[in-house]
């Protein structure tokens, strides 16, 4: 009989995976959650058949070479895998996979969620309510927010987060404009009545909302520089349910403060966790909405990320090409 695989798992994963991955493998799980320190992720390696990282775990080059020669795998619990050094991987032989597909409607509806809370004040409305007596009552200019319905939607990135988020957003009645490295098929195309914008200044400096969904590689990283976000318009707001990386957020900052941009709804930041004091100040004011990087976070969704790895896991012990792997070359 062969020996299961030794599979370290960074973090506290849903408790019906873990069990899953108990009984598969010789799972080595965090169950109090803690974030793995440099050195014991480097320990993990020496030892582990299969590493299971999270975008909190930066696997970078120095990690990848000190693996020992056992490890042929690390299978992402996420899709993004901007944490994993990729190239270095491949030039060890060691495989990296991803979770694409399970969490793309999960982000989309978030994303959809903070297109809304911007304009119509969701978060400024319920936190009047926190405090009792600060609610004077209902009045015709009360609480004014502006209306999404027939603006014009620019989606920077349109793989399946971005389509996803393109079919809801048809639904409310915005029009659909994109940004990506190349047009989606004309069947997309024709269903989501979507305008391709080759140039993505152009694309930014007609837009009434942009919804950032394209992935962090180094082509994307500050892809919305402070030059990119000086041409949007005055009354023109930013979604980023992606990757803080994407956006210069010194200059979204610095465009939100003299009111060159109305609004900016944030899920993810360039320096998680911490988060710009500005920025806390900024949705103080209404002008701004964060949240803590929630945008794939149902339990349904953390359970088919967690299948999914395992299937990628067991794919590849069986010795076949796991389905999410990632290509060296894409990132
Ligand atoms: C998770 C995500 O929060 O998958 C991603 O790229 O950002 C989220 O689903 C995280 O990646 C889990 O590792």
């Amino acid at each position: 009989v062969n020996k299961k695989p030794l599979v370290v798992i960074t973090r506290k994963l849903p408790d019906s995976v873990e069990t899953r991955m108990r009984e598969l493998f010789e799972a080595r799980l965090n169950v109090d959650d803690r974030r793995l320190s440099k050195a014991e992720l480097i320990e993990a390696v020496q030892h582990a058949n299969v590493l299971v990282p999270t975008v909190t775990d930066r696997i970078d080059e120095e990690i990848i070479n000190a693996a020992g020669p056992n490890l042929k795998l690390i299978a992402n619990f996420g899709n993004g895998v901007d944490n994993i050094d990729v190239p270095a991987a491949a030039k060890r032989g060691i495989t990296v996979t991803n979770t694409p597909n399970v969490l793309s409607e999960d982000t989309a509806d978030m994303t959809m969620a903070l297109m809304l809370a911007v304009p119509r004040r969701l978060v400024e409305g319920a936190s009047i309510l926190l405090d009792d007596g600060k609610w004077e009552g209902w009045g015709p200019t009360w609480m004014l927010g502006r209306r999404i319905w027939g603006k014009r939607l620019g989606i920077v990135g349109m793989g399946r987060i971005g389509t996803a988020v393109a079919r809801r957003a048809k639904a409310f009645g915005l029009s659909i404009h994109y940004h990506n490295r190349k047009p989606v098929s004309p069947r997309t195309e024709a269903e989501l009545e979507a305008t391709y914008w080759d140039s993505l200044d152009q694309m930014l400096a007609r837009m009434d909302i942009i919804s950032v969904n394209c992935p962090s590689t180094p082509a994307t990283f500050h892809l919305l520089s402070a030059r990119r976000l000086a041409l949007m318009q005055p009354s023109a707001f930013i979604v980023n349910t992606a990757r803080g990386q994407i956006i210069d957020e010194q200059a979204l900052i610095a465009q939100l403060e003299t009111g060159k941009l109305s609004g900016a709804a944030l899920d993810v930041f360039e320096h998680e966790p911490a988060v710009n004091s500005k920025l806390r100040k900024l949705a103080k004011a209404g002008k701004v909405v964060i949240l803590p990087h929630m945008g794939s976070a149902t339990l349904e969704g953390r359970i088919d990320m967690g299948e999914k790895v395992i299937i990628n896991i067991r794919t590849f012990i069986d010795g076949h090409r796991p389905p999410d792997r990632v290509l060296p070359n894409l990132v």
